[in-house]
């Protein structure tokens, strides 16, 4: 129930570095409830609510949506799921978005997993995922992985600093990264 502090762990990565479909098998193991920021905002943009075109402008750049957008989306998620495990795939993206989380909700992840991928190899996985994202192609794929290192980084850089980072090789099979991932939450296991 919700009078238990939630687990939260933050899922982070380049595009195409392999964060959804980590998390999918997560939820399948660990019984987890993945919310993938990325996907939270697609469904605002499908929904037409008030930022949707907004939202649709921003990620056909690459660019990162306002962060009271996307903490009240992750918020009003969070609270709707009776569970208490949760993954927020994709987020933070900024200094400003992980500052913006701590002052709404209050707290930090209780954990943080990287994926750290080849750029070159994002780049493939994204160029050849074929589902219709309006960002998976060559000229946004380029503005996303810039986004990546120049803001991303220095969140990731920032939760190796206080301890909390995960570190996983996100080359080789799917099942092959998902070792790592099992070794990481086989510590929280009973
Ligand atoms: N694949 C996966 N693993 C593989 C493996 N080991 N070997 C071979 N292939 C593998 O995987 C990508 C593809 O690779 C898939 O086809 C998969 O089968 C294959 P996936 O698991 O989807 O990778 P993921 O890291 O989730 O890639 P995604 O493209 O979703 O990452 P992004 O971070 O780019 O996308 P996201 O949806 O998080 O964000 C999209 C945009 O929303 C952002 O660019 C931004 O504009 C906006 N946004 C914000 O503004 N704020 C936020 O907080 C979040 C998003
Ligand atoms: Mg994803």
């Amino acid at each position: 129930s919700k009078e238990k502090t939630p687990f939260i762990a933050f899922v982070l990565g380049g595009p195409g570095s392999g964060k959804g479909t980590q998390c999918e098998k997560i939820v399948e193991k660990y019984g987890f409830t993945h919310l993938s920021a990325g996907d939270l905002l697609r469904k605002e943009i499908s929904s037409n609510s008030e930022n949707g075109a907004m939202i649709l402008d921003t990620i056909k750049e690459g660019k990162i949506v306002p962060s009271e957008v996307t903490v009240k989306l992750i918020s009003k998620a969070v609270s709707s799921w009776e569970n208490h495990k949760f993954l927020i795939d994709g987020f933070p993206r900024t200094e400003e978005n992980r500052l913006t989380y701590e002052r709404i909700i209050g707290a930090e992840p209780n954990v943080v997993l990287f994926f750290d991928c080849p750029e070159e190899e994002m780049v493939k996985r994204v160029l050849s995922r074929n589902q219709g994202r309006v960002d998976d192609n060559q000229c946004t794929v380029k503005k996303r992985l810039k986004v990546f290192r120049e803001l991303n980084l220095p969140v990731i850089n920032y939760y190796s600093k206080r301890g909390l980072l995960r570190t996983i090789n996100a080359t080789g099979t799917k099942d092959e990264i998902f070792e790592q991932v099992r070794q990481i939450f086989a510590v929280y296991e009973p």
